[in-house]
């Protein structure tokens, strides 16, 4: 049903009438999903539930407002919505608890993410867009509270900057900018910085967000008094209200439970965002909790009886049916009738979901009891592996983990012995690991042909007279020609915009280009991050400044459980390309010479990670990236901005490739790998090195994630079967990662003459200052003598000790 909000008082009675019943059954049908949902988990069906039950309510009339090409950013209360958009099914609902592997059956995440957590589709099969202005949108919820803030500034952001960038193609993600994005959020998740954060950044941006705060006065057990100022959001940011002198939102207060009132808000907050590009913030109360918080305790153990007594007279699905009677647009048996048919349904889907998720199973349990069966009569050991037999006969309901350990573990039992039914059996294992793992791993990088690491390394060219300028020119003239080449690339961040941020590698460029391509931000890490997420995920080609790497730690949440993790838990149905742009390694202080490498690759797989050595590489980089379609963090070395580097001459065309280490130098004694500043001093020190009759060879990783997809470190470990990797992280940090990718998964440790090892920074922060530098970073005279001694232990005799 598209209601458009101006034209729904014109319309007859029986319209009207019918429009009202079928929002009841709506809330109806969400509410007996949700009753039967916790009912689901309490027999152990399902692992967990978390419902909606006592917000159907606004979310009907939120639906109501929502469009075409609008987008939702929300929380796991939100299937009435869903529901209402004819975008989730009971039988989906059902499937959604029960983490069916079939994106067809549960197009939420296939069971990769807890039900309640909701999405759309924004690709097509071979990884292109659909037409995003002909669907409603939700971007795919993630668990944190308030973790949906950030993405939703950029999903408005996007429609200002295609009203304001006319010329932009962007007939599959916007119409003139006129769409909403609309974001959902609990009460008490408002006290997260996130969430403030985020409203200060859309205010000042003046973009097309609406905010609704579902008001139920409790974060699981814990009242409103612990959570807000005077117990009152809307109350409190009321300061962010805009007047006739001072642009900002337009704050809407309603009552939860109240019908009329809620559409006539959401109409009217819809038409505010949509036409003038003010956000709005709704603040929703007396909203209630059925069925407590989630289907991990009771509500009863923390609400007085007074409270539950009020929750179920202000229950707003029976608040709603009250107000139907009341105005005569239904009767008693009417809504009777039609409750009992809801319910009817309900059940109905709730079984065939379970049976679809059991099916396969089960199919998949008859052929292994048949060969369990065939391999007890072959075996000495027939009793064990009946017995096992008989355990999965046993189980009705089986789950694959069921049929993985049963399966697996009757391996043991055949030990030694040589039978065609063994082997029928362990092809089997092979095959359902093979057919399982997928449905739980894959997409976690793009699978299509233009994944970061397939575009083909195009090399840079110098002209006989090239230019030696300081590396900053290289990035910005860089940057130059992409923009010229992209229309939907722009760069934001503290500092990016007016003086081309603080080393300069933009230059010029918002002259050229625009404040709105080229562009200042607040001191705000996360919605920075937030910006880039929302609008890559509307079909623009963000790049997302961070001014230091040490400030990436702000921007965390945003980083590591929203863009990290978008593809996989989206089974490749969403993408968000963004390029986040940043500075570290050595330079000054604690603060200024950051280089948790460690902790990044780890904490955000499923993002590239790239350590560029100079300008020209990092240049590059970015060049790829463009190519592709995939999210990345560029650290760029901070100390490198004013080295003297050749000026390409295919700039903007030049590709570095993706996951491919770069050996620098040739030797025959030892390899050492490093990245980053480092990497230059390891070239120093190599020098030195040979100087005194030590051959080594200098490999730079230049991409720590994915590190070497070539093995070429194993090459010349075959070569000189020696290893040290040196950085500049903590001990333990990446170094362990690239000790780990060289010698396990590379399998270097059949090649080395001694043991692998590692030199890195202190495990304490930089100290400032060149003195603190020296003491805290790998340095020059710490590597040469980590080598030597290495050298040294091997050929004592040639190599006596230095010290
Ligand atoms: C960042 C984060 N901290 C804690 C949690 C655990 N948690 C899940 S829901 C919740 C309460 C949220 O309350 P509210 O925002 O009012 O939403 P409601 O569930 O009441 O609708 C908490 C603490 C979480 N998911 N994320
Ligand atoms: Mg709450």
């Amino acid at each position: 049903m598209d209601i458009s909000p101006k034209t729904s008082t014109d319309i007859s009675f029986d319209d009207f009438k019918a429009q009202i019943l079928h929002d009841y059954e709506i809330a109806f049908v969400s509410r007996v999903c949700s009753l039967m949902g916790r009912q689901e988990v309490l027999t152990g069906k399902a692992k967990f539930g978390i419902f909606g039950d006592g917000k159907e309510l606004p979310q009907l009339a939120m639906a109501r407002s929502f469009r075409k090409g609008d987008f939702r950013s929300g929380y796991y209360r939100d299937q009435t919505f869903m529901m209402a958009l004819g975008l989730l099914s009971p039988k989906e609902f059902f499937h959604g608890l029960y983490a069916t592997t079939d994106l067809e059956k549960e197009p939420m995440s296939a069971g990769r993410q807890m039900g309640g957590h909701f999405i759309t589709h924004s690709l097509n099969e071979d990884g292109t867009w659909k037409d995003l202005t002909q669907q409603k949108n939700s971007s795919a919820d993630i668990s944190c509270t308030a973790g949906q803030m950030p993405r939703l500034l950029g999903l408005a952001q996007a429609s200002k900057i295609y009203r304001n960038l006319p010329n932009l193609d962007a007939s599959k993600f916007s119409v003139k900018g006129n769409e909403v994005a609309w974001g959902t959020i609990g009460n008490a998740s408002t006290s997260e910085g996130l969430f403030l954060e985020t409203i200060n950044a859309a205010g000042v941006l003046q973009v097309p967000m609406i905010v609704s705060v579902w008001d139920d006065e409790y974060g699981i057990s814990v009242p409103a008094k612990y959570h807000t100022t005077k117990e009152d959001i809307s109350k409190i940011l009321s300061g962010f209200q805009r007047d006739k002198n001072y642009k900002g939102y337009e704050i809407l207060k309603v009552k939860g439970w109240d019908y009329t009132a809620l559409i006539h808000v959401y109409e009217n907050a819809s038409d505010i965002a949509r036409e003038q590009h003010v956000p709005v913030l709704i603040h929703v109360t007396e909203l209630t909790q059925p069925q407590g918080h989630s289907s991990s305790g009771s509500h009863e153990r923390y609400k007085s009886n007074e409270r539950l007594q009020w929750e179920k007279e202000n229950d707003c699905n029976t608040k709603f049916k009250e107000w139907i009677l009341k105005m005569r647009i239904s009767t008693e048996e009417e809504l009777s009738q039609l409750e009992r048919g809801i319910r009817q349904n309900v059940r109905a889907a709730k079984k065939e979901a379970w049976s679809e998720f059991l099916a396969e199973h089960k199919t998949m349990k008859r052929t292994l009891v048949a060969l369990l069966d065939s391999v007890a009569n072959k075996s000495t050991n027939s009793r064990f592996i009946t017995k096992l037999k008989n355990d999965l006969i046993a189980i009705e309901e089986p789950l694959k983990k069921d049929l993985g350990i049963i399966s697996r573990n009757a391996l043991r039992y055949v030990l030694g012995e040589e039978s065609n039914e063994k082997n029928a059996l362990i092809n089997w294992i092979n095959q359902f690991l093979e057919d399982m793992q997928p449905r739980f791993s894959s997409h976690l990088y793009s699978e299509k042909s233009n994944r970061a690491t397939n575009i083909q390394e195009v090399k840079p060219t110098f002209d006989s007279q090239t230019e030696q300028v300081d590396g900053r020119i290289i990035l910005r003239d860089n940057f130059d020609k992409l923009f010229e080449k992209y229309p939907e690339a722009l760069v934001f961040g503290e500092d990016s915009g007016a003086i081309g941020d603080v080393n300069q590698g933009l230059e010029g460029l918002q002259k050229k280009y625009g404040k709105i391509r080229v562009t200042d931000t607040g001191i705000r890490e996360a919605t920075i991050i937030g910006q880039g997420i929302g609008m890559a995920l509307r079909g623009l080609r963000p790049i997302a400044e961070i001014q230091y790497l040490d400030y990436i730690f702000f921007a965390m949440v945003p980083l590591t459980d929203d863009l990290a993790t978008l593809r996989y838990r989206t089974l490749g149905k969403q993408k968000a390309p963004l390029i986040v742009r940043t500075r570290g390694h050595r330079l000054e202080g604690i603060w200024h010479s950051g280089s948790q490498m460690g902790g990044l690759i780890h904490l955000l797989r499923g993002m590239y990670i790239l350590t560029p050595r100079n300008m020209t590489q990092a240049a590059g980089f970015y060049n790829t990236l463009m190519k592709s379609d995939e999210p990345a963090l560029i650290i760029e070395s901070l100390n490198g901005y004013r080295l003297k580097e050749r000026k390409p001459s295919n700039l903007g065309e030049f590709c570095t490739p993706i996951g491919v280490v770069e050996t620098l130098k040739a030797g025959s004694d030892i390899t050492l790998v490093s990245y980053g500043s480092t990497i230059r001093i390891v070239l120093l020190v190599a020098k030195e090195l040979a100087e005194v009759g030590i051959d080594a060879e200098v490999i730079d990783a230049q991409t720590l994630l994915p590190f070497d997809i070539n093995h070429d470190t194993l090459k010349s470990i075959i070569k000189t079967n020696r290893l040290l990797v040196i950085d500049e992280d903590v001990p333990g940090g990446c170094s362990a990662y690239l000790i780990n990718e060289i010698i396990e998964k590379q399998g270097a440790y059949n090649y080395l003459d001694c043991a692998p090892q590692t030199l890195t920074a202190k495990a304490h922060r930089p100290a400032y200052g060149t003195d603190g530098d020296y003491f805290s970073k790998p340095n020059a005279e710490d590597i040469f003598e980590k080598v030597y001694e290495i050298i040294h232990e091997a050929n004592p005799n040639e190599f006596p000790k230095l010290r």
